[in-house]
């Protein structure tokens, strides 16, 4: 289907002035520009009372929170001390609006930063909420370069709910093995799987089985009797999807990704990898004991201790850090896959937040997510094509009309959907290849992601995030997405909108957005071994209204040199 008329930018200008009347709340002349300096090094760190490498910003693991206001610039200057690792990190939840070369994507948008380099991310963050940072080379976030950035509305914006403080609640799993012990596992034959986690870890502190009874456990925060506490809380799990609970409280959530969404209230918040949520939770809990803070794994068989943090309160009987005398909470069971169903169909915009989703797509991606195999090795393909970056990066071998450079077919639109059966494992073998889906400039583009029999008959959950954009969140569905049925039920009355969207097993997920941002955009499970293993696709629009090109960017495969 060829992109179509010009009906869409005319809503999309009424929506841009909506916006600016938004923005207008801000004068620009506050803006200001935060710098920070990161020595990025490896170091011995005891997270889960496990002592191995980590790597660390500035020592530290977990990474710090960047902070700034709504139109701030922010600048990192990075300098990869890791000896003899490359990487690059990726600015999670921030569209890179004019800075397409900043997007921190080693392969895509990038060469990565070799070691004893330093090189400089500059971006603007021009939409308040909660987002998060990470290493986006190889498997490198599994050694924990990551961290949350936070951006506040300016002074005198209000937003649609009120809290006395916040705290930031960094959730991770955390392994014994290395990035190598992994990576050259997962490409090895016959396939040495990732295993489960040996613990999760809360704010970057954990217990694995290492530790002694006795070990301390973290504090979540101190909480005043009656106040109200916004939690912003992301996930940055390599493998896990995970349950959240706070013992005898229940939250609000009331953002997504940095969107407000409406309001509701549970006592267990499911978290995908690359999500975000901002909750409320008010200490109107008896004041004088502390509290059970629970991470979990839910959607994979649970081998790994929970991840726990206490909740006090000030002038509580008990001592800050001393473990709630009640049992810890009851985790929901790994495989009910219903009420994490119903958290992702409560989460829809805010009335009065809402951004109008585009009535009708000009072209649609039915993206196939199996395991093929390719060379006598298992894979991850979409549409039987397992993702695998080139030496050069795609947003230099395009801007440059190097063609050589990936792979000049595209992949196809849609599988076969109504010969293909989702419910046996795949038969056909797949490829590999570093093709790019090329998206008109201003289309609208719907993604439907299929979910499908594995090989070995398993079903998994797949957190899918698009770099670039935030899309609408269209519908989920179980079994097999028909598009003739389904695309007339999608919602189009309250779409929320994010970056990061559920896949669940044996079931389609329908997302929507605009290709309106200049340059190449990864779309990709944020699972680190299934994105490593290929799961992800490319995304090119308008790649020649990029600005020139930052030759920091460049320096490997063809690029070498160029001016
Ligand atoms: C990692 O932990 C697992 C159990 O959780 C254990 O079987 C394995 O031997 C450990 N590996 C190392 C390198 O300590
Ligand atoms: C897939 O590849 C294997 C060899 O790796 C071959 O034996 C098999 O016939 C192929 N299957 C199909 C359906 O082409
Ligand atoms: C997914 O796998 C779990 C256990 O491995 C099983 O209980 C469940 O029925 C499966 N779900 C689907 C939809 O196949
Ligand atoms: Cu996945």
């Amino acid at each position: 289907m060829p992109p179509s008329s010009p009906r869409w930018p005319l809503l999309l200008a009424a929506a841009v002035l909506w916006c600016s009347s938004l923005l207008a709340a801000a004068p620009s002349a506050a803006a200001k520009v935060h710098h920070h300096t990161w020595d990025i090094e490896y170091q011995y760190k005891s997270l889960d009372c496990f002592r191995k490498l980590a790597v660390t910003i500035n020592g530290e693991a977990p990474g710090p929170t960047i902070r700034a206001t709504r139109g701030d610039t922010v600048v990192v200057t990075v300098r990869n001390n890791l000896g003899t690792e490359n990487t690059g990190i990726h600015w999670h939840g921030i569209r890179q609006i004019g800075s397409p070369w900043a997007d921190g994507t080693v392969g895509v948008t990038q060469c990565p930063i070799l070691p004893g380099e330093t090189f400089t991310y500059r971006f603007v963050v021009d939409r308040a909420g909660t987002y998060l940072y990470h290493a986006h080379y190889g498997m490198q976030r599994v050694a924990g370069l990551d961290g949350m950035i936070v951006v506040s509305e300016p002074d005198g914006v209000v937003e649609p709910f009120a809290y006395d403080q916040e705290h930031t609640v960094l959730l991770m799993d955390w392994w014994n093995t290395s990035v190598y012990e992994q990576a050259v596992g997962l490409a090895s034959d016959p396939l040495v799987f990732v295993t489960e986690p040996q613990s999760l870890l809360i704010n970057g502190r954990g217990r694995s089985n290492y530790c002694s009874p006795a070990a301390p456990l973290p504090t979540l925060f101190t909480a005043a009797p009656g106040k109200t506490y916004r939690l912003r809380i992301g996930s940055l799990t390599s493998l896990s999807s995970l349950s959240f609970q706070i013992e005898g409280h229940s939250m609000t959530v009331v953002e997504a990704d940095g969107h407000y969404v409406k309001p509701f209230v549970v006592r267990t918040l499911f978290l995908y990898s690359g999500e975000t949520y901002s909750v409320l939770l008010k200490a109107d809990q008896d004041p004088s004991r502390n509290y059970w803070a629970a991470s979990n794994v839910v959607g994979r068989k649970r081998q790994t201790p929970s991840g726990l943090a206490i909740l006090s309160y000030a002038a509580g009987n008990d001592p800050p850090r001393a473990p709630p005398t009640e049992q810890q909470p009851v985790p929901p069971a790994w495989d009910d896959v219903a009420p994490r169903k119903e958290q992702s169909r409560a989460i829809v915009a805010h009335p009065d937040h809402a951004v109008p989703a585009p009535p009708a797509a000009d072209r649609t991606l039915l993206l196939l997510n199996t395991q093929n195999r390719i060379d006598n090795h298992l894979r991850w393909a979409i549409n039987g094509v397992s993702l695998r970056f080139p030496a050069t990066p795609y947003l230099v071998s395009m801007k440059r009309g190097l063609r050589g450079a990936y792979e000049q077919r595209p992949p196809a639109d849609a599988y076969d959907y109504r010969g293909y059966d989702i419910s046996s494992p795949p038969t056909a073998n797949g490829t590999v290849a570093s093709a790019v889906y090329r998206l008109a400039l201003g289309s609208v583009v719907d993604v439907v992601l299929q979910n499908a029999a594995m090989p070995n008959g398993k079903n998994e959950t797949h957190p899918w995030h698009l770099h670039g954009h935030d899309f609408w969140v269209l519908g989920y569905g179980d079994g097999k997405f028909d598009p003739e049925r389904d695309t007339g039920r999608f919602n189009l009355r309250d779409p929320v909108m994010k970056n990061t969207v559920p896949l669940y097993p044996m079931g389609w997920t329908a997302v929507r957005f605009v290709a309106d941002n200049p340059g190449v955009w990864l779309f990709h499970c944020h699972i680190e071994a299934h994105v490593y293993m290929g799961m992800g696709v490319v995304f090119e629009e308008g790649v020649d209204r990029v600005a020139r090109l930052p030759t920091s960017i460049m320096g490997c495969g063809r690029s070498r040199g160029l001016p």
